[in-house]
């Protein structure tokens, strides 16, 4: 379901494509205005509705270009991230569905190969398209089909040592794909990397102090050799071809003529402007990277409304603290500074912290060689992007038992973003390392005594927590330290008085804790904060099956393999017989929507909590409590 959008008139030519074929027949001549047409829709629409929009408005001619110039979807044409594609999906029939994109319902965030025949692969984790487009380009071949294969990667995206193993691979293959690398220089923040230093020189060289600059083409090709020239991309076995402007239509085109049917790997370095169009966009790109709405003429921003702080400037005032305490303590994210809280910490700490471009796997063991000198590395990272740095965790740091801590923000359902950022899966992957502390706290100061607390271990620690406010607790002042928690101590919140039989008692991991309070009080049930996924609180858990009948286990984390299991495991190790009902993310991609909606939608909203507790205790015969029985 999208919702209606209230579109004013002026769209002469973009209401006339609905396909691609439709762009196709247009004149060439038309294209500009078409542009124009596209950026103002973009700007309306996500003033009223939100989104990812300085991205967008430098990929407008672009997207115009390629479809135009390619034969899509025939032609695979595969956008990396997704977060610049929303042109793209103007262009595939998916204009009125924009204003609803994001919401329960309505268009996907990134890209999906379930919502368009021409998203030719799904996205919304960066670097994944030069991969992909080899995959694609090396089917082609062994099926001995005749279609073109364009990956376009941001110059962020080109950070990530994915983008250099697929580039790597299909110039040694001499696969037919064209690399389309979107160069803004920007990724959410500046880009940062040897590569980008590179480009910036090369453009200085030739007369220009910013890529952003228009520049006249003889210029443009004084800037193809330098950049050509021994360049990286020719050593890999590609053709480079640019800079090309990417805001002036006929030039895209041109360049598209050239390369798209030549044979072997093909790089075009187009260059654009994050925020082209809209001043205040391409004044601060960042601020504008992903907004909620703003005013389409001033371009002001929809203020946050007052309450908690996120958990993310939680992390980043402790951190500033920390850090002025303990000089061994260094930051690093990968391309995340914003999001991740790490703004404050970057200004005033500059030389101890380390933004690596999107480059999870480098992030995770950077921290380890820091770690093996003595120094304290915090590793600040989204949980959906630890993924990229697993075998980092497990290998070079937990197996070498070095003290990294691990900052994951976005645990569970994160909202709008949807599945592909969903922190769904952290307390199942994390539990299983060993020398590994993973702490789930349940509010914002016991995110602070968290973070405390793994400062004082000898070993790796991840404490993660979701995106978004905290519930109101007291405020944790400057640079006050919290007493640590005890390792593997939960904090029993309430015990049943024994009011109402069966009694029930729940363990709780992490912030859901505040849904289950009230849930407690219909019930008369038992509440631990758990606060540990590992070690867990045995005496608790031993506590609560000796005189309950029912334990209920609850985390915003897959129910398979989560915090549950590891009750599940630990009573089954111990022979304890008590029934127990894991509550936690469903056995299934979880779409996008609000996290309120998303967390009601997966029964974790109190009153879904009180339900299956309900249904429970109706459904099952419940045994008597645990104490001192066993299975057998
Ligand atoms: C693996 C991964 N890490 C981080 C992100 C968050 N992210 C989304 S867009 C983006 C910047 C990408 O830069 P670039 O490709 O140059 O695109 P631009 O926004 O500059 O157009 C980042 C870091 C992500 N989507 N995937």
């Amino acid at each position: 379901m999208t919702r209606p959008t209230r579109e004013s008139s002026g769209y002469a030519l973009l209401g006339a494509v609905a396909t691609p074929d439709d762009l196709r027949r247009l004149d060439v001549s038309a294209l500009p205005k078409l542009a124009q047409e596209m950026r103002r829709y973009l700007i309306e629409t996500l003033a009223r509705a939100g989104g990812h929009f300085s991205a967008n408005l430098g990929t407008v001619e672009l997207t115009l270009a390629l479809h135009y110039a390619l034969n899509t979807p025939h032609d695979r044409l595969i956008w990396d991230v997704g977060h610049q594609a929303y042109p793209h999906k103007l262009l595939t029939g998916r204009r009125a569905g924009l204003e609803g994109m994001r919401r329960l319902g309505g268009l996907a965030p990134f890209l999906s190969r379930d919502e368009s025949l021409y998203d030719a692969f799904g996205a919304g984790h960066s670097s994944t398209s030069v991969s992909a487009a080899a995959g694609m380009a090396a089917a082609a071949q062994l099926k001995g089909e005749r279609r073109r294969v364009v990956a376009v990667i941001g110059d962020g995206g080109l950070t990530a040592g994915l983008a250099f193993e697929a580039l790597n691979h299909i110039g040694a293959l001499g696969l037919d794909v064209l690399v389309v690398c979107n160069d803004n220089d920007m990724s959410i923040s500046e880009n940062v990397g040897a590569l980008r230093e590179h480009a910036a020189r090369a453009l200085a060289r030739a007369g220009f102090e910013a890529p952003h600059a228009r520049r006249p083409a003889p210029v443009l090709q004084q800037v193809e050799r330098e950049l050509a020239a021994g360049s990286l991309f020719e050593s890999l076995g590609f053709n480079y071809h640019g800079p090309v402007d990417g805001h002036d239509c006929h030039a895209l085109l041109a360049a598209l003529d050239r390369v798209k049917d030549a044979k072997g790997p093909q790089f075009l370095h187009v260059i654009t402007v994050k925020g082209k169009g809209f001043e205040p966009a391409e004044a601060e790109p960042i601020r504008y990277h992903g907004v909620t709405g703003f005013d389409p003429v001033t371009g002001t921003l929809v203020a946050s409304k007052p309450g908690p702080p996120a958990y993310s400037q939680v992390f980043g005032d402790w951190l500033c603290a920390a850090a002025a305490r303990d000089p061994r303590i260094v930051a690093i994210t990968p391309a995340m500074r914003e999001g991740s809280g790490l703004v404050d910490f970057a200004r005033q700490f500059p030389s101890r912290y380390f933004d690596v471009g999107i480059a999870e796997q480098h992030a995770v063991t950077l921290a380890a060689g820091l770690a093996c000198e003595g120094l304290r590395p915090v590793v600040a990272i989204y949980s959906t992007f630890l993924q990229r740095g697993y075998d980092q965790l497990i290998h070079d740091v937990a197996l070498q038992r070095l003290p990294v801590l691990f900052a994951i923000d976005r645990g569970g359902l994160v909202g709008a973003d949807g599945a592909t950022h969903h922190g769904a899966f952290d307390l199942s992957f994390l539990r299983c390392v060993p020398e590994l502390v993973v702490i789930a706290p349940s509010d914002a100061l016991e995110c602070a005594r968290a973070l405390d607390t793994a400062l004082t271990l000898p070993g790796p620690c991840a404490v993660r927590y979701p995106r978004g406010a905290s519930a109101e607790v007291a405020q944790v002042e400057g640079n006050e330290v919290l007493a640590p928690l005890e390792l593997g101590r939960a904090r029993v919140l309430r015990e049943s008085r024994g009011r109402r039989q069966p009694r029930v008692a729940f363990l709780v991991f992490g912030t859901l804790l505040d849904r289950v309070l009230e849930t407690a009080e219909i019930l008369d049930a038992s509440v631990a904060d758990m606060r540990f996924v590992k070690p867990l609180d045995q005496d608790v858990i031993r506590g609560f099956a000796a005189n309950h009948e029912l334990l209920v286990t609850l985390e915003d984390n897959s129910v398979l393999g989560g915090a549950g299991s590891a009750v599940n495991e630990w009573l089954l190790q111990q022979e304890l017989s008590v029934p127990v009902l894991n509550l936690g993310l469903p056995d299934r991609f979880v779409a996008h929507g609000s996290r309120d909606e998303l967390l009601a939608q997966c029964g974790l909203d109190s009153p879904g909590i009180l339900r299956s507790v309900q249904k429970r205790l109706r459904g099952r015969s419940l045994t008597q409590p645990a104490s001192g029985r066993s299975l057998s």
